[in-house]
């Protein structure tokens, strides 16, 4: 199972990420087997951002880690993504969150994703896929949610998620 976390906090954000979990179904050889619903929550980093939207899915891929590492880049390339600021405003940002029970750590990947024990805004949607995942190295999902704070994180409710 190779789950990917989605977020945006510039140029409409919840059409960015609804869009952008259309795009990754129209990657080669992969489909989008569970959507998340979507979520507010407050940036991580620089306090001086609009608030962001996050999502998770779940995919299934034949594309290796790397060649969905490239996938994901040009569709964050297609939505204007800039690379500014360390954890700064993004249009859109695609991580792979975790690929199988797969340990990556090289320059340019490392899987699962560095930040995955301890944000809520990936915590909270992973646990709504599978509430029984366990993240290689790490612990359960259940386990590592209940030790991390929600913040001002908000589900939004499936009417309020738009359709795109
Ligand atoms: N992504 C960042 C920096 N800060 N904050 C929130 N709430 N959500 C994000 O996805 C996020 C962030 C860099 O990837
Ligand atoms: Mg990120
Ligand atoms: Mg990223």
């Amino acid at each position: 199972m190779v789950y990917v976390g989605l977020g945006s906090n510039l140029d409409a954000p919840h059409a960015q990420v609804a869009e952008g979990i259309n795009e990754l179904a129209g990657l080669p050889d992969t489909e989008v087997e569970a959507c998340s619903s979507l979520y507010e929550s407050e940036p991580m980093g620089p306090q001086d951002q609009p608030d962001y939207v996050n999502a998770v899915v779940r995919l299934r891929t034949g594309l290796a880690p790397e060649a969905l590492l490239d996938g994901l880049q040009a569709i964050e390339h297609r939505h204007g993504r800039q690379r500014t600021r360390h954890w700064g405003a993004r249009t859109l940002d695609l991580d792979i969150l975790l690929y199988g029970e797969q340990q990556i750590a090289g320059p340019r990947l490392q899987i699962p994703h560095p930040g995955i024990a301890v944000r809520n805004f990936v915590l909270y949607p992973l646990a709504e896929l599978d509430s029984q995942l366990e993240i290689p190295g790490r612990g359960s999902v259940t386990e590592l949610l209940s030790a991390c704070p929600k913040g001002r994180l908000v589900r939004l409710d499936a009417a309020a998620q738009p359709v795109v």
